[in-house]
C-alpha cells in the first residue's frame, strides 16, 4: 500500500485520517505522506521517498531521528518494564537535569504532553492567586485545553477556526487576548481587569503563528506588568525550550517567569510535558498542597529514559551555538533564493527554531502573519516536498533544525529550494 492508500484507509477510522489536525495538509492541499522510518535528518515514507526533515516531529528531535543514545536508552528501559505507576530513579534524574537547564523551575512535575502542562500551569496560577482570568496572545497556541482555544495559533489558525465549539462561553470569557508584542494593549487590559487576572501566558518566541520573535521591550514589559498587578507570568517554553538557547527564552532574554511549561525536547520524541517554577507556588500542588493534578503514565520510564538520554547528550556536547549558525545559514539562504526569484520574503531564527514568511512587511504579530502570502507558501511547500524537503505544512508553524543536519544537508536543501522557486515563479 502506498501513502495514498494508507490515507484513504486512515480516513475511515480516524477523523481527517490524522491524530493531530495540522498533519492532514489542509492548509497546503493534497494528502500527507505516511512515514516508514526516520534516520538522522531524514524521513522515509512508505513509498520509499526520502525527505530532509525540518519538522522533526514538530520540535522534539533536536538530535535528529533515531539518535543511537536515545534508542539505546528507550530499549533498555522497555526491557525493564514499560510502566509502574510508582516512582523510579529516572524521574528524579530527569527533574534534576531539567532544573540545571532551567534554574527558575525550583520544583517541577512531569506530565504526558505540553497541553497537560499548560492546562495545569493555569490551574495552579488560578489556585495560587485566587483569581479567575488569564491573558494570552493572539496566534499563540498552548495546546488544546479549553481555556486556550481563543484566537489560537497552530492548527486552530491553520484551519481558520476562531474558537472551538464545545468550550463553554463562560470559560472562553475568562480568557483575555492581546496582540503579541503589543505592551500597550496588555497595559489597557490590566487597567480594566487587573484584580481578576491570575496569569499571563505567552510563547516567549511564537512558534505556532509561524516564527515571531519578541521585540526587545516585550518580555521585560510583561515581567514588569505582571509583577505590578500581582499576576503570575507563565512562559510556555514547550517549543522554545532548549531551542532558542540552552535554557530557553528565559535564558536568552534574561526574563524569569514564575512558571514554565516544557514538552517536546525533554521527551526525546516520547510523550512528555513538564510544568514547574517557584517553590512556594509548586508547593501548592497535591499532595503538598490543595491544587490537584495526577496521571497514570506521568513520569513513564520510557519517556524519562528518552528525555534523559537526549538532555545528557545536549549537556555533554553543547551544540547550541553551532545549531544556531547552521540555522542562520539555512534561513539566510532561503531568503536570498526567494528574493532572487522575485518574491518578497522575511524571516529569522533564534537558536535552532526558525521561520520565513512571504511578505514585504516585518512580522511582529499574528495579524502580520495572516497578511502574508499564504497562497505562495502553499506552492513553495509542495514544490519543496516534491524535491524531497519537508517543511511544516502550514504557514503558521515554526521550523526546526537538528544536530543531524550537516552542512551538506543544508546545501542540498538550498539547491532544491532554488529549483522549487524557479519551478513556481
Ligand atoms: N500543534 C503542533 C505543532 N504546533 C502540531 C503537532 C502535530 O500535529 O503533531
Amino acid at each position: 500500500m502506498n501513502s495514498s492508500d494508507w490515507f484513504k484507509r486512515a480516513c475511515e477510522s480516524i477523523p481527517g485520517g490524522v491524530n493531530s489536525p495540522v498533519r492532514a495538509f489542509r492548509a497546503v492541499g493534497g494528502e500527507p505522506f505516511f512515514v516508514a522510518r526516520g534516520e538522522g535528518c531524514r524521513l522515509y515514507d512508505v513509498d520509499r521517498k526520502e525527505y530532509i526533515d525540518y519538522v522533526l516531529s514538530w520540535g522534539p528531535l533536536i538530535l535528529g531521528h533515531s539518535h543511537p543514545a536515545v534508542v539505546k536508552a528507550v530499549t533498555e528501559a522497555a526491557m525493564a518494564g514499560t510502566s509502574f505507576g510508582a516512582p523510579t530513579p529516572l524521574e528524579v534524574e530527569l527533574a534534576e537535569l531539567v532544573r540545571k537547564f532551567f534554574p527558575s523551575m525550583e520544583m517541577l512535575r512531569f506530565v504526558n504532553s505540553g497541553t497537560e502542562a499548560t492546562m495545569t500551569a493555569v490551574r495552579i496560577a488560578r489556585g495560587f492567586t485566587g483569581r479567575d482570568m488569564i491573558l494570552k496572545f493572539e496566534g499563540c497556541y498552548h495546546g488544546h485545553g479549553d481555556s486556550f482555544l481563543v484566537k489560537a495559533g497552530s492548527g486552530v489558525a491553520t484551519l481558520g477556526l476562531p474558537n472551538s465549539p464545545g468550550v463553554p462561553e463562560e470559560l472562553s470569557k475568562l480568557t483575555l487576548t492581546a496582540p503579541f508584542n503589543d505592551l500597550e494593549s496588555v497595559e489597557t487590559i490590566f487597567r480594566a481587569h487587573g484584580g481578576r487576572i491570575a496569569a499571563v501566558i505567552v510563547e516567549p518566541v511564537v512558534g505556532n503563528g509561524g516564527f515571531i520573535a519578541p521585540l526587545p521591550e516585550f518580555l521585560p514589559g510583561l515581567r514588569r506588568l505582571t509583577g505590578e498587578n500581582e499576576a503570575l507570568l507563565i512562559f510556555d517554553e514547550v517549543m522554545t525550550g532548549f531551542r532558542v538557547a540552552r535554557g530557553g527564552a528565559q535564558d536568552r532574554f534574561d526574563v524569569i517567569p514564575d512558571l514554565t511549561t516544557l514538552g517536546k525536547v525533554i521527551g526525546g520524541g516520547l510523550p512528555v510535558g513538564a510544568y514547574g517554577g517557584r517553590r512556594e507556588i509548586m508547593e501548592q500542588v497535591a499532595p503538598l498542597g490543595p491544587i490537584y493534578q495526577a496521571g497514570t503514565l506521568s513520569g513513564n520510564p520510557l519517556a524519562m529514559a528518552a528525555g534523559l538520554a537526549q538532555l545528557r547528550t545536549l549537556e555533554d556536547t553543547r551544540p547550541f551555538d553551532e545549531l544556531e549558525r547552521r540555522t542562520r545559514r539555512l534561513v539566510d539562504g532561503l531568503l536570498e533564493i526567494v528574493r532572487d526569484g522575485g518574491h518578497p520574503a522575511t524571516g529569522d531564527c533564534l537558536g535552532s527554531m526558525w521561520g520565513i514568511f512571504f511578505a514585504e512587511h516585518p512580522v511582529r504579530s499574528f495579524a502580520d502573519a495572516q497578511a502574508t502570502d499564504v497562497g505562495f507558501f502553499r506552492d513553495f511547500f509542495h514544490a519543496c516536498l516534491d524535491r524531497g524537503v519537508f517543511f511544516a505544512p502550514s504557514p503558521f508553524e515554526a521550523g526546526f533544525l537538528s544536530t543531524a543536519h550537516e552542512e551538506g544537508d543544508i546545501d542540498a536543501t538550498l539547491a532544491r529550494a532554488g529549483d522549487a522557486i524557479q519551478a513556481i515563479s
